[in-house]
């Protein structure tokens, strides 16, 4: 079985081995660097349950930015916050693969345009990162959902390409999938509305199917490749250690991305290529 094949029949790849170390390493120093610098005077909470309403002008903007995003369960009943910035921070998002230096440089590896390719995606262009801190104890829960409802494209082309940087096991919230799931016609899109805000629009109530899902254990340094229409979830973290990752979500510039998707970019920085002059037009 080639790898296409392998991914065209579960809907995601696990490639174990695919990053070193070191490069691991590099990440999780420079991520934790971002937090310390980062000046909370906004504090905007990430959190999967409720995501609409949740969803604040901060989120909205951050498709160019890079910004941090707190754990629901970092702050005590009084507002304050129970352990120290560092520990409490959710994830970072969405544009570190444009504008920080280390991340960008990880983002296009030469290697991730071949794998991207040999998945098939004849015109990456990469869309959105996120650093995913998973933080001990309070990390908290991702529930099922599918990429493409967040990233929509016409046809679907949404990819995801999660990297664990520290081993993720079900101890500390790895993901859960279903081989061959990303049949699954799309449940919902999440689209900004008229006014401010988002919604989620049903295109069919039925539940994303639990049941059945398997964990996908990675050790550090595991590529793992999503189709966009997997239903995937993690779980929450209790456990003493950080199960941290980086996840990086790209389209084919061939499929038509929807102007009122969540995730949008000023004119300043326009969606990129794996080459950095790579053309997103036509
Ligand atoms: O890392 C996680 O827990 C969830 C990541 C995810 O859902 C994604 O990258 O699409």
């Amino acid at each position: 079985m080639t790898l296409r094949q392998d991914y065209e029949r579960d809907g995601f790849v696990r490639l174990e081995g695919f990053v070193d170390p070191a490069a691991c390493d590099a990440l999780i120093e420079r991520a934790g660097e971002l937090v310390l610098a980062f000046r909370p005077d906004t504090v905007s909470i990430f959190s999967t349950h409720d995501q609409a309403r949740t969803s604040d002008a901060y989120f909205l903007a951050s498709g160019d930015q890079i910004r941090c995003f707190f754990e629901e369960d970092a702050f005590a009943p009084d507002g304050s916050l129970r352990g120290p910035v560092e520990r409490s921070i959710n994830k970072i998002g969405h544009a570190l693969h444009d504008l920080d230096p280390v991340f960008a440089r990880f983002s296009r590896d030469p290697r991730l345009a071949e794998l991207t390719a040999a998945l098939g995606i004849a015109r990456p262009l990469l869309l959105q990162s996120m650093y995913i801190f998973k933080q001990p104890f309070i990390g908290g829960e991702v529930t099922a959902h599918q990429d493409h409802t967040f990233l929509w494209t016409d046809p679907p082309s949404a990819t995801g390409l999660w990297f664990a940087l520290e081993h993720a096991t079900i101890d500390n919230g790895c993901l859960w999938a279903r081989p061959g799931s990303h049949t699954e016609p799309p449940r919902r899109r999440f689209h900004r509305v008229p006014g401010g805000g988002t919604a989620f629009e049903i295109l069919d109530a039925r539940a994303l199917p639990l049941e059945d899902m398997v964990p996908l254990e990675a050790p550090k340094g595991t590529c793992i490749a999503l189709h966009g229409l997997l239903p995937h979830r993690s779980g929450a973290n209790r456990s003493a250690r950080s199960r941290q990752a980086y996840s990086l979500h790209v389209i084919d510039a061939r499929a038509r991305y929807r102007a009122d998707n969540w995730l949008q970019r000023g004119a300043a920085l326009p969606l990129r290529g794996f080459q950095l002059d790579d053309d997103v037009t036509g």
